[in-house]
């Protein structure tokens, strides 16, 4: 018995260390500035932690073979440990994980503590069970005010848009995120009622939307094409249902899509989720 558990430990390790080798089940293709430098990152991590998990694991499988009952009668010895041992490998164990941190803190900050670069297009992002509304300023660069009292799903007014304030008048309220390849975007977190997070796997980016608060966060797509916003956070009974997508255009389409009307402009969007389809992962 002890033979067959100490074989099924080492089988288990080698297909768990297999399933990261080959790829398979790895994250989709990053579109985005920072995407390779938190891949970098992770790899790193993940070979840190990997050549600590096979090694311990190998070391399980050893011990279980090497110190199973063999039916002789011998007993077991009892151990009460080697303190220079304990202190070596807890530190080793600490300088190796305070590090990666350290690292894994370098690019955190560059994306999440550094201000947005200069002409950045911002969006307001307001997430709702079981949707996600992106706000547009216009042409005049201004958000129109809002109030939480005037938020109506009947009258789809989903933010609260104020229409008696001037800078509202050409705002846009769309259930697709619209970004220019290259460009910054910065988006300012918000939501109506629970937790909802805001998370595109390929911009390699998560980040949760909290009632009450409006969280700025920045980044730069870099690759043209249609890519999923999905809701990381348990929100509720649709939870699974609430998602929309994000384009990333050429700046052509873009300006020429920003030229439209409301109502020309959902037709194009139509268009343009044809044109390009969500990569498959
Ligand atoms: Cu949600």
């Amino acid at each position: 018995m002890g033979r067959a558990l100490a074989v099924f430990i080492w089988v288990m390790t080698i297909l768990s260390v297999w399933m990261f080798l080959d790829g398979r089940w790895w994250f989709p293709a990053s579109i985005s500035e920072h995407g390779p430098a938190y891949d970098q990152q992770f790899i790193l991590t993940i070979i840190v932690v990997g050549v600590a998990f096979a090694a311990a694991q190998v070391a399980l499988g050893y011990a279980v073979w090497r110190f199973r009952d063999t039916g002789d009668g011998t007993r077991a010895v009892y151990s009460h440990g080697n303190n220079r041992m304990e202190i070596i490998w807890t530190v080793v164990t600490a300088i190796i994980f305070i590090s990666v941190g350290i690292l894994g803190q370098r690019v955190w900050y560059s994306l999440h503590m550094q201000p947005v670069a200069a002409g950045a297009a911002t969006v307001r992002v307001t997430a709702q069970q079981f949707q996600w509304n992106y706000h547009y300023a216009g042409a005049d660069g201004k958000f129109g005010h809002t109030d939480p009292r005037k938020i109506s799903d009947e009258a789809i007014n989903y933010i609260g848009l104020d229409e008696t304030d001037p800078a509202s008048k050409d705002d846009a309220v769309l259930q697709t995120l619209v970004t220019q390849v290259n460009r910054p975007v910065q988006l300012i977190l918000m939501a109506r009622d629970v937790t909802h997070s805001f998370w595109v796997p390929q911009l390699r980016f998560k980040q949760d939307a909290v009632p009450g608060l409006e969280i700025p966060v920045h980044f730069t797509p870099n690759t043209v094409g249609r890519y999923e916003v999905a809701c990381a956070e348990l929100c509720g009974q649709q939870h699974y249902k609430m998602r929309s997508y994000m384009l990333v255009l050429p700046d052509d389409e873009f300006n020429a899509l920003s030229a439209l009307s409301q109502t020309q402009y959902q037709a194009r969007v139509a268009e343009l989720y044809k044109k390009y389809p969500v990569p498959t992962y």
